[in-house]
This record gives C-alpha cells, structure tokens and sequence, in this order.
C-alpha cells in the first residue's frame, strides 16, 4: 500500500490517504498502454530531481508540463493553485512532496467520474446510443462492448444507426455475425431513427437485455446532424419513454482539446450521460481526461487502450492516475 496526500472534501488541508494501487506485480500492462501520457508526465520526475528546493519557476515547469498531456486550463490552474496553497500551509515544503501532492490533486479531479454504466435488468432492453464525430471509436467500441456483455451472459442486439455509409453497416453485419450478434439494418440513406425504431421494437419483442445502436459521425457544429440525433430520442421514447438509457459520447483522446470541445457541444445537444475516451495508447494527450473530468464532470465509463476486445477497460481514477504518474510506488 502507499498513501499520497490528498485533500479534504471539506475544502481545508490535505491529509494522508490511499489510492488503490495499480497490480503491483510486474509492470502493469495498463501503464504499458499509456506510456506516451505517462512519458509526458514524466518530465515532471525531471524537474523533481533537479529541484533543491521550491521555487516559483519550478511550479512554473509543473503547469507546463500538465498543460503539454492536455490537462487543460482549468484542470492545471486548478492543480497549481491547490499545489501552492499546499506550500502556504508548510504541507508540501520539499521538493519531494511535489509529486505525491500533484497525484493527489489528479485524482481528486476524476475521482468523481469514476462511475461505472450499470445496466439495470429492468429495462429490457438497455439501451445504449452512441454518438461522436467520425472516426473517433464508435463502431469498434460497440463491437468491443457487445463482447463485453455476451461474456457477461447476457443477450445483445445492435442497431446499424450509421446509414450514412454503406460500409459503416457491413461493418457491423459482419461483426455481428462473426459473433451471432442481431443487427438490424435497412437499406443505405435509410432513416437512422427509423432504423433504431425498429431495433428497438424487435429488441422488446424478443426479450433482449441489452441493445446498442450506433450512429453516423458527425460534427458537433453541423446543426442538421445534431438534430437528427434528438430525432432518433423522440423517435425511441415512443417505444420506451426512459430509453435512450445511456447516451454515450465516444472522444478520441489524439484529439486533445477538440475532444473536450466536443464533450461540450454534444452535452449541449442531446444530454450525454456518460464519455468513451479512446486510442489512449496511441496519444501523450491522456490529461483530457482530466479536462472533461473538472469542466464537464460527465461519467467517464471506459478507457480504450487498444484495437481488441480486452482492450476496453472501465474507468477506474485510481488505476488510471497511477499508471500515468506512478508516484509512492514500493
Ligand atoms: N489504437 C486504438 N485504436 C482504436 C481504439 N478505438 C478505436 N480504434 C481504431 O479507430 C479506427 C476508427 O474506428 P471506428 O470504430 O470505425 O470509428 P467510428 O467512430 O465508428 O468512425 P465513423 O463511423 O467513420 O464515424 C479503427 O481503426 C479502430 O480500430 C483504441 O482504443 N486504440
Ligand atoms: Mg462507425
């Protein structure tokens, strides 16, 4: 076990706590995937080990560092200030506090969107609609999903909502058969509501748990689209008033700060209730998720950390701060 610092819900001082720790026997494949935030990061380490003591131009190091993985400006601003308060106090005196206090400032800025989708077993089906500009993750998520619940034990239909293109649906098909998945489909240029009416209908009917339906990428600034996603709402509450259960946003996390923009618009149009952050192997720009997690405050459910099915890990704050900042570790 290792304790870090780590404020007070209350508002005043830190005080000593424990952050679950990452697997701690041998490296942890989870920090193996984001080895680029992580190396980011890691300039912070650096700057530790040259520092005989605090001063204001290595707190200054320390917000750029934080600003370069896409923290953003109010995560970063948020830490710092909390860093210095910290020093005020004589709670964080020497350089080697730094680091334990920034971890704790990290998670206690995602702690709070840490909350894993639970799907009721009283909504028949569970519906799940994904949304998101193109190329981001949708189709690929929902497959890694579905894997997800089939191995759970429970039954799953897909929706091929994206009729947008004709291989965003032969893409689902396939992967719904490969793993005798139903997906309903209609013809190319078909109404993506009507499409996810059906779906939904066919779903109750056959008792399914869990239904996913996936949808076209699309700009948040293209109004026509933004609108149609509130369509294919309306369209499903006639068929379930509660549905969609979960409206889930798929970001890339490449994109940095466009995906907290994204976050942001798409919140505005159809109420998200929970965020998929993807290609966090690929990316050094991980501290989004620290940006959604202080200005939108929007369920970060799952990780993507790769092209297979395993490689869709829920959100878990504790893990994810220490794979990307692996402070008081023994
Ligand atoms: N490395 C990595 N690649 C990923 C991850 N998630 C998705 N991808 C890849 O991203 C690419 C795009 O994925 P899609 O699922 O087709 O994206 P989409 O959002 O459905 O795209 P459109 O339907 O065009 O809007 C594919 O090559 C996926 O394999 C991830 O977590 N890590
Ligand atoms: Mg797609």
């Amino acid at each position: 076990m290792f304790s870090i610092f780590r404020r007070k819900k209350s508002g005043q001082g830190v005080e000593a706590t424990t952050v679950r720790p990452a697997e701690k026997s041998g490296v942890d494949p989870l920090e193996q995937r984001l080895e680029r935030t992580r190396s980011s990061l890691g300039g912070l380490f650096d700057l530790i080990k040259g520092a005989s003591q605090i001063d204001e131009a290595l707190i200054e190091e320390i917000e750029t560092t934080l600003l370069t993985s896409d923290m953003g400006v109010q995560a970063t601003t948020r830490i710092v200030d909390r860093l210095r308060e910290g020093i005020r106090q004589g709670i964080v005196s020497e350089p080697s506090q730094v680091l334990p206090a920034v971890q704790a400032e990290l998670y206690d800025l995602i702690e709070g969107s840490e909350q894993f989708l639970a799907v009721d077993p009283d909504k028949k089906p569970f519906v799940i609609l994904m949304v998101g500009v193109n190329g981001v993750g949708k189709t690929t998520t929902i497959g890694k999903l579905a894997r997800r619940y089939l191995d759970e034990g429970k039954s799953v239909m897909l929706a091929a909502g994206d009729t947008f293109r004709a291989a965003a649906m032969e893409q689902l098909k396939a992967w719904g058969e490969r793993n005798g998945v139903p997906v309903v489909a209609q013809g190319s240029g078909a109404d993506t509501a009507a499409v996810i009416f059906d779906a939904l209908h066919s779903a109750k009917a056959r008792g399914v748990d869990i239904l996913i339906a996936d949808t076209a990428g699309r700009l948040h600034t293209q109004g026509h689209l933004m609108d149609e996603l509130a369509k294919v709402r309306r369209v499903m509450q006639k068929v379930d008033p509660e549905a969609p259960h979960e409206t889930m946003l798929v970001v890339d996390a490449g994109t940095g700060q466009n995906a907290l923009a994204q976050a942001r618009q798409f919140n505005q149009a159809v109420q998200l209730s929970g965020i998929t952050v993807t290609k966090l192997d690929g990316t050094a720009r991980g501290g989004v998720l620290f940006a959604i997690g202080a200005e939108l405050g929007i369920p970060i459910r799952f990780i993507g950390v790769g092209e297979s099915a395993a490689d869709l890990r829920p959100f878990d704050a504790g893990t994810f701060v220490h794979a990307i900042l692996p402070v008081g570790k023994d």
